[in-house]
């Protein structure tokens, strides 16, 4: 936990902002995997957790704007629970360690909701991404399960983003945190990513090293032979040379802030001519993104800079054609590259993603484009200092899609398909830098990590 100085200060910013009305964040319950005891490992909510700080579960934390008082509501253990849980603080205890002075169990929590007139119109909320969640404020408020959803609160969600976008020193000392076992997690995978070897080998000892720095991953490893397949959580693949491998993969600090690091390597340490091409391509885009990324440039901007250069280099491969700038407009590069360049990044690895993208990514000003591939853009907003964003093109060659788009002839104007499937059985290729914007311009965040063709070699060979 940061002192409680920090949680309290959040609170009152957030109350500032808010101004009236009474505000009901739930920490979240354990989850049951397969029967009620045996659990996943406990998440606490990430905006609980960065007004409240606290780990345990099943507390809710309330914040009235009207009387100026912060309280945690949960029921004490009690001794058949401390049998097996050994001595636990009361609420009232933990409470305390965040600067919180009022505290009480669940039926105090009901008789001050019933107090405030039923919930509405007063009580903000959260839209819940837990279904047991939805149900308690169903329950508390008085309001059907499937109508919660509808009364979660706006203004509550645009005051938490514009307070939990900016990262405080502090924050950015625990991502680097989180950052610095990501190194030990890559470095180590590197190295053994030779033929022979399995994905779930290499996803393991990733895994492990997570957790040996004291936290979870952030999200479920991306560790495949098949990079053209963006999300794929399959392990089974033997490694063999010719293949590029795509790892992508974060781990989280004891305080839940993140990391989330994409490598691509050749198997058995050494880039063939075409690996090397597609890589300095791609890396030549993740490093554009670095030199276009500052305060008051939309990262839509950023990530059509990094798309141009995705494309002229394409285009220097003889697979696309024609102006650079027709082709980005066009969109034909995102036949290679058909997600955004990057997204938020903070107590979640897609950083208050559970707001809705489009309160987080985009405000009045910069909308989401409709456009396939820049339609998948997750953040695209002004920039400002104290945003922590992460930088990742990539390249794919996707069979299905390079076969729907000539069979559809989607951009013909703009693609030699004669030569783009001369590279249908590539894979794929993603790097990806967690980045800070500065106040004027940006920073790379942690230990850097091998990332040049030649570090790779190296550390690959070492
Ligand atoms: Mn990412």
């Amino acid at each position: 936990m940061f002192k409680k100085e920090t949680y309290i200060a959040r609170r009152q910013q957030l109350r500032k902002e808010m101004g009236h009305g009474i505000i009901i964040i739930p920490g979240n319950h354990e989850a049951p995997c397969n029967y009620k005891d045996n659990t996943y490992w406990f998440r606490q909510d990430s905006t609980f957790l960065y007004f409240f700080g606290l780990q345990r579960e099943d507390l809710v934390g309330v914040i009235d704007c009207d009387n100026g008082k912060d309280y945690i509501f949960a029921n004490d253990y009690d001794i058949d629970d401390i049998i097996w849980t050994g001595p636990l603080p009361s609420v009232a205890e933990l409470a305390a360690q965040v600067g919180v002075e009022n505290s009480g169990d669940m039926a105090a929590l009901r008789r001050l909701l019933a107090g405030n007139g039923g919930a509405r119109p007063c009580a903000h909320f959260l839209p819940p991404y837990r279904a047991d969640i939805r149900a308690d404020l169903a329950d508390w408020l008085g309001i059907s399960y499937s109508a919660v959803d509808s009364y979660a609160s706006l203004p509550l969600v645009l005051a938490c983003v514009k307070q939990r976008m900016i990262k405080s020193d502090e924050e950015i000392e625990e991502i680097e945190r989180a950052i610095a076992t990501a190194y030990n997690m890559h470095v180590g995978a590197m190295k053994l990513a030779m033929p022979g070897r399995y994905e779930y080998e290499l996803a393991g000892f990733m895994e492990g090293e997570a957790w040996k720095g004291n936290g979870p991953v952030s999200f479920p490893i991306i560790m495949t032979v098949h990079g053209e397949t963006l999300h794929n959580h399959g392990h089974n693949n033997r490694l063999e040379v010719g293949r590029m491998l795509v790892m992508d993969a974060g781990c989280e600090t004891p305080m839940n802030y993140c990391s989330d690091i994409t490598r691509s390597v050749p198997v058995g340490g050494r880039f063939d001519d075409r690996q090397r091409t597609i890589y300095e391509i791609v890396l030549n885009a993740n490093l554009e993104a670095q030199r276009q990324t500052r305060p008051g440039v939309t990262y839509k901007e950023v990530h059509t800079a990094a798309s141009r250069v995705l494309a002229q280099g394409y285009k220097d491969l003889g697979i696309l054609r024609g102006n650079v700038d027709d082709i980005v407009a066009a969109g034909a590069h995102s036949l290679l590259m058909p997600h955004g360049l990057g997204h938020m990044m903070g107590l979640d690895v897609h950083d208050m993603e559970n707001y809705g993208q489009i309160n987080v990514g985009y405000d009045t000003e910069t909308r989401p484009s409709e456009q396939f591939g820049l339609g998948s853009l997750r953040c695209g907003r002004r920039l400002q200092p104290g945003f922590v964003i992460t930088d990742e093109p990539g390249c794919y060659f996707i069979p299905a899609l390079i076969d729907k788009w000539q069979a559809e002839g989607t951009c013909r104007d703009f693609i030699n398909f004669d030569e783009l499937n001369k590279w249908r059985d590539f894979g794929g290729i993603r790097i990806e830098d967690d980045i800070l914007v500065t106040t004027d311009g940006c920073r790379v965040l942690g230990k850097p990590i091998p990332k040049t063709v030649a570090e790779i070699e190296e550390v690959m060979n070492s």
